[in-house]
Parts: structure tokens; C-alpha cells; sequence
């Protein structure tokens, strides 16, 4: 094999980051030798490799940890399960085929399979640490049953930046005694986010104690509640933009916003489906703007940006309009709890038949449709991710379950303020 390139990094980071150091990618659990790769300088994040040899080539993402740990938070990234579910997890059940069968273990590395969009989740993660300047260090789940890496202990706290489905006991027996002594361990993945942490400096705080005791503080913040994304959206919007209220709750949770003034809602009434709104947004983004009209923005939930997710797809000759979209992923409908559906007796159905969470990469699908993507885990993160041109996604991961309580809170609120006044 020719030396190693270090290619331009798949999070979006600028190439050329301080202090240089020798990068490892862990051995992991395969006998496969550990690659050094020098970097000419280096720290943390997740970089795209390319691997030359003769007229062979491929690429594959390189976790680069600083050989000088800073403390703080650790992010582990899930190399472990991404083996688990790809490359020896044949009945998909997210335990590698040997160790099901009591087998010796001998996993190819990913390297060598090539994942080149493996961590697109996890880069969408890491992206949003980095734009809110939090510190963080970075390594694999394998780079810490290697022992490759920054360790666990030192770090205030692990945040497993994508869904951890498998910890094998290499890992587990040190996570136990990591947590015994005081360490805390949080996971952020595709089908966690609703287990949302929020990070803190360089401290990952606990999303499930409440510090305030107003309406909004007393909700368990895993996520925001929709009703919040959509009133610090409306608030945030330029002066002479268009705004289309997706249906389901963001045209509900828009119309508990203050009132705005210079801003244009509109929204598809009707038989108001989900269906179509993707395109809906795009055409009225652009005959707003072919008439002078300012940005165009659009607020969807997660189910109505996935039934219409092709609409992002367009020719390289057709007009783009300048839309943002802002998804509020709740990882399913929110709206059928307020309604019969969600009475006690349909518990048993609710989620599968309701609630229909998916569990569906929107980075993924934005990064198929070659649109950027932005990750916002805070409400108040918002305004800032609205700045941009062209179509671009800003995803929220929002708290369903948390919303909906909200919601019911708002409701008794005001009815005892009324009923004050009779
Ligand atoms: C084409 C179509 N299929 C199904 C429905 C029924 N429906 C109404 S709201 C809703 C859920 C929408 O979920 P999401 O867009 O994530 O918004 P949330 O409820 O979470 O705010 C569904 C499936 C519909 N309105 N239109």
C-alpha cells in the first residue's frame, strides 16, 4: 500500500486543524493491523481517507483522536455497530453472526469494506459540536475496547453519537465501572434522538431534570417541543419571507406563536394530506420569488418531509428556489394523541399503528438529494441555522411524547385563566 492521503474531512471541517499528531484507526476486534496515518496537522473529527495502491483506490471515514485528550466530553462513534449491522449480520438482529453462534470472532474492518457514508448521522452531529465551538474528543467504540485513542476515564462524560445497538463485554465491563465511578453515558443516534442529550460546554447534562418551574422549564427536554421550534422560527424570519405551515401539528404550533408581522404564511388546505409539500414548498418558494418576494422557509413535520422527500430531487436545469426547510423530527406523528386514537385503550397499538416512528436518515436522504443538511439539537440554535441560500434542511430532533403533555398544560393554563375570570 502507498502512503495514505488524508482527504478533504466528510463533517465539513477545514482540512488544516492544529497541532499535528499521529492518527490511529483502532485495530478493533479483527486481527487486521492497525493503520497509523501521519497527518500533517490534526484533532478530532471524522475525516474521509483515501487509500491508494497500484490502479486500486477507495475511501473510507477516519476517526482522527488527538494524542493529547482535552477533557470534557468523549464522543464515541459506533464503528461496532456499524460492523455489527453490515458486514457479519446476516439476520439483521444487530448481534455479528459468529457471536450469535458462539463462534471465534473475525470481522473485516470497515475499511476494508468501504463505508464511505457510514457516519453521515454522526458527521451531522459532530458538524453542529463544532459550529457551537464545544470542545469534545473523538473516538470508536473499537478505539476504546482497543485501547487506541483518548479513554474513557478523564472525560466528564461519553456521548455515543449514533445508535449504539450492540456493546459487546469488552466494552461493557469498563462502561460499568466508568459509570461506578461518577461518569456519565449518554447515547445520540437515528433512533435515540428522542433521548436527545443537550451538551454543555464540555459538560453533557442530564435532558430529564427540569431546572425551571414555568410551563416551558417543566418540560423533560428531550428535544424541544414542536410548539417551541415553531415559535422561535416565526420569530427569527426575516422581514418579506414566505412561510408554508406543513399540516399536522406545525400549522397547529404556529398558530400558538405570537403573531408576526411582514412575514407570509400559507399552507395547503383542503383535504390538508401530508402528501406533496415538499413540492408544494418548492413552487411557492419559487413564484414568491419570481414575483421579488424575500427567503422562502418551510416548517414540516418529519412523516409529511418523508412522503414527499423526491420532491428535493430536481434537474440540473430547473430554477431552485431559495427554501429552507425546517423539519421538526419527532420520529413519527404527534397528532393522533390528541385525538381518540390516543386514549388509554389503543395503547397497545398506538406507536406501530399511529405513531409510525421510521427511524429514517434525513441527513441521508438530504446528502442523496445532494442538499445540505443542519442538525439544530436547541430551539434557541434556531435563528442562526437559518442563515444560507439555496434549498437546504434544518432537522430538530423534537420531543413527540413531551409536546403533546405541553400542549395539554398550555390547555388547562388557559382554561384556569379564564375560569379565573367568570
Ligand atoms: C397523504 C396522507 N396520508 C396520511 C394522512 C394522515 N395524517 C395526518 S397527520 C399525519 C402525521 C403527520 O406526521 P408529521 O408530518 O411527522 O407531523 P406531526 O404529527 O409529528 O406534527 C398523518 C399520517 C394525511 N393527512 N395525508
Amino acid at each position: 500500500m502507498t502512503q495514505p492521503s488524508a482527504m478533504a474531512p466528510s463533517n465539513g471541517r477545514p482540512a488544516a486543524l492544529a497541532a499535528s499528531s499521529a492518527m490511529a484507526i483502532p485495530a478493533g476486534i479483527s486481527s487486521a493491523p492497525q493503520l497509523e496515518v501521519p497527518l500533517p496537522a490534526g484533532g478530532p473529527g471524522l475525516y474521509e481517507l483515501a487509500i491508494r495502491s497500484g490502479s486500486y483506490q477507495t475511501e473510507a471515514p477516519l476517526v482522527a483522536s488527538s494524542n493529547h485528550p482535552r477533557g470534557g466530553v468523549l464522543v464515541v462513534l459506533p464503528a461496532l455497530t456499524w460492523q455489527g449491522q453490515n458486514v457479519a449480520d446476516d439476520d439483521g438482529d444487530g448481534i455479528p453472526d459468529a457471536l450469535d453462534a458462539g463462534g471465534p470472532v473475525s470481522l473485516a474492518r470497515p475499511l476494508a469494506a468501504g463505508l464511505p457514508a457510514g457516519f453521515i448521522d454522526e458527521a451531522a452531529f459532530l458538524a453542529y459540536l463544532d459550529r457551537a465551538h464545544l470542545p469534545y474528543d473523538l473516538t470508536t467504540d473499537l478505539g476504546l475496547i482497543d485501547g487506541v485513542g483518548p479513554g474513557m476515564f478523564g472525560h466528564s462524560a461519553l456521548v455515543f453519537a449514533g445508535a449504539e445497538r450492540w456493546v459487546p463485554p469488552s466494552l461493557a465491563t469498563p462502561l460499568k465501572s466508568y459509570l461506578a465511578k461518577g461518569g456519565r453515558v449518554l447515547s445520540l443516534g437515528i433512533d435515540s434522538l428522542r433521548r436527545a442529550v443537550v451538551v454543555q460546554g464540555t459538560k453533557a447534562s442530564d435532558p430529564s431534570a427540569p431546572t425551571q418551574a414555568d410551563v416551558l422549564g417543566a418540560e423533560p427536554s428531550l428535544g424541544p417541543p414542536g410548539a417551541l421550534i415553531a415559535s422561535e422560527l416565526l420569530a427569527a424570519l426575516p422581514a418579506a419571507s414566505l412561510l408554508l405551515a406543513g399540516s399536522s401539528m406545525p400549522v397547529r404550533d404556529l398558530a400558538l406563536a405570537a403573531p408576526r408581522q411582514g412575514v407570509t404564511v400559507v399552507s395547503n388546505r383542503g383535504a390538508a394530506g401530508i402528501d406533496g409539500t415538499v413540492s408544494t414548498a418548492l413552487g411557492a418558494a419559487l413564484a414568491w420569488q419570481a414575483a421579488g418576494g424575500g427567503r422562502a422557509f418551510a416548517l414540516l413535520g418529519d412523516l409529511t418531509f418523508l412522503h414527499d422527500a423526491n420532491g428535493l430531487v430536481l434537474g440540473p436545469d430547473e430554477t431552485r428556489p431559495d427554501l429552507t426547510i425546517v423539519v421538526v423530527n419527532n420520529d413519527g406523528g404527534a397528532i393522533f394523541s390528541l385525538l381518540e386514537q390516543g386514549s388509554q385503550e389503543f395503547a397497545g397499538v398506538y406507536e406501530r399503528v399511529f405513531g409510525t416512528p421510521h427511524r429514517a436518515s434525513l441527513a441521508g436522504l438530504a446528502a442523496a438529494a445532494r442538499i445540505g443538511h443542519t442538525m439544530v439539537l436547541r430551539a434557541e440554535d434556531l435563528p442562526a441555522a437559518l442563515k444560507g441560500d439555496g434549498i437546504r434542511i434544518v432537522e430538530v430532533p423534537a420531543d413527540r411524547a413531551g409536546g403533546t403533555a405541553l400542549r395539554r398544560r398550555l390547555a388547562e393554563a388557559a382554561a384556569a385563566a379564564v375560569t379565573a375570570l367568570l
